[in-house]
C-alpha cells in the first residue's frame, strides 16, 4: 500500500486516504525498527509521551499507552456474550494483544491464532513483550497464513471468531468482503459470535455502513460497539458483532473480582453502554 505518512521535525504524522484531510501526530524520540516485509512495511517508534508505537504501511496500529482499550474490548464483548467459549480463532493482530486478554478466559480450552505476517510477531516479540506475552499460553495455536484462505477450511469449529484486522487498505483488504463473512459464518459453532475491527462511524461512515449490512445479511443478531482510543484517527473505533444465538449487547457471564482488576478499560458496564449509539450512527445500521 503506498504510504503517505511523514517524520517532520521528529513528528510522525500518520496521513490515509481513507481519512483525507485530517492527520493525526505524535512526537517521536527512536525508529526502534524499520523494515518492509514480504506484505508491508512495519515501524516500530519509541514515542515521547505515549510508550512504544506499532506502525504497518504508514497506519498507526496501536501504542503502549491506549493499546489496553482496543485489545479489552475487541476480546471481552464476544467472549463474555458468549455463554461458554471454548474454541476460539483470532486472525490478525501479531502484536499478541488480543491473545493476552483471550488468555484471562478460563472456560477457553483452545484459541486458534492466525496471522499473515510473520514478521509482525517476531517485532512485536521483541518491542512490546507486554502484548506479545500473549503467545505464552499454552492453549495459543499460532499458524501463519492469510486469514480468509484459514477460515475457508474450517467448518462448524469456533464458539468465538475476532479478527483484529488493519484497514481495508493492504494485507488486510480481503477481510472487508462479505464472502469474508460468509466463512466465518461458516467456521462457527451453534450458537458462535464472531468480533471484527469496524473502524469509526465518525470518519468511515461507507465501511462501517457496508459492515453491518453484510453481518444483518448473515447473522440472526448484530450489533456495532464503539469505543475510545485517543491513538486512533478520530480517537474512537468499533466492533461488528454477528451472533448466531446469544444477546450481544449484556455479558452473558458474571465477571470474577480479580478478572476485573486486571483490566483497565472492560467493565459489565461498559460493554452495555457500548451499543449505545448516536443518533447519527443508527442510521448507518
Ligand atoms: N492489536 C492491535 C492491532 C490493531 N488493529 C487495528 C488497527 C486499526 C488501525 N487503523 C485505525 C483506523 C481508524 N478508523
Amino acid at each position: 500500500m503506498k504510504n503517505y505518512s511523514k517524520i517532520l521535525d521528529g513528528w510522525f504524522s500518520e496521513i490515509c486516504p481513507m481519512w483525507p484531510g485530517i492527520a493525526l501526530s505524535l512526537e517521536i524520540e527512536e525508529v526502534l525498527y524499520s523494515n518492509k516485509s514480504k506484505f508491508q512495511q512495519i515501524d516500530m517508534f519509541l514515542t515521547k509521551n505515549h510508550g512504544k508505537m506499532l506502525v504497518l504501511d504508514g497506519i498507526i496500529q496501536l501504542t503502549q499507552s491506549d493499546e489496553f482499550a482496543y485489545q479489552e474490548m475487541l476480546a471481552h464483548v464476544p467472549l463474555f456474550a458468549h455463554p461458554n467459549p471454548e474454541n476460539i480463532l483470532v486472525i490478525g493482530g501479531g502484536d499478541g494483544g488480543i491473545l493476552r486478554e483471550a488468555n484471562r478466559h478460563d472456560c477457553i480450552k483452545n484459541i486458534d491464532f492466525c496471522e499473515v505476517d510473520e514478521e509482525v510477531i517476531k517485532v512485536c516479540k521483541e518491542f512490546l513483550p507486554d502484548l506479545a506475552c500473549g503467545f505464552d499460553d499454552d492453549r495459543v495455536n499460532v499458524y501463519i497464513a492469510d486469514g480468509n484462505a484459514f477460515v475457508q477450511e474450517r467448518t462448524n469449529k469456533y464458539d468465538v471468531i475476532i479478527v483484529d484486522s488493519s484497514d481495508p487498505i493492504g494485507p488486510g483488504e480481503a477481510l472487508f468482503e462479505p464472502l469474508f463473512y460468509k466463512n466465518l459464518k461458516k467456521a462457527l459453532r451453534k450458537d458462535g459470535i464472531i468480533a471484527t475491527q469496524g473502524e469509526s462511524f465518525f470518519l468511515h461512515k461507507e465501511c462501517v455502513k457496508n459492515l453491518m449490512k453484510i453481518t444483518k445479511s448473515l447473522f440472526p443478531f448484530y450489533a456495532y460497539s464503539y469505543f475510545l482510543v485517543p491513538t486512533y484517527p478520530g480517537g474512537n473505533i468499533g466492533i461488528c458483532l454477528g451472533s448466531m444465538g446469544p444477546e450481544l449487547k449484556k455479558p452473558y457471564r458474571a465477571m470474577t473480582e480479580n478478572f476485573q482488576k486486571q483490566l483497565k478499560y472492560y467493565t459489565p458496564q461498559i460493554h452495555k453502554a457500548s451499543f449505545v449509539m448516536p443518533n447519527f450512527a443508527m442510521n448507518l445500521f
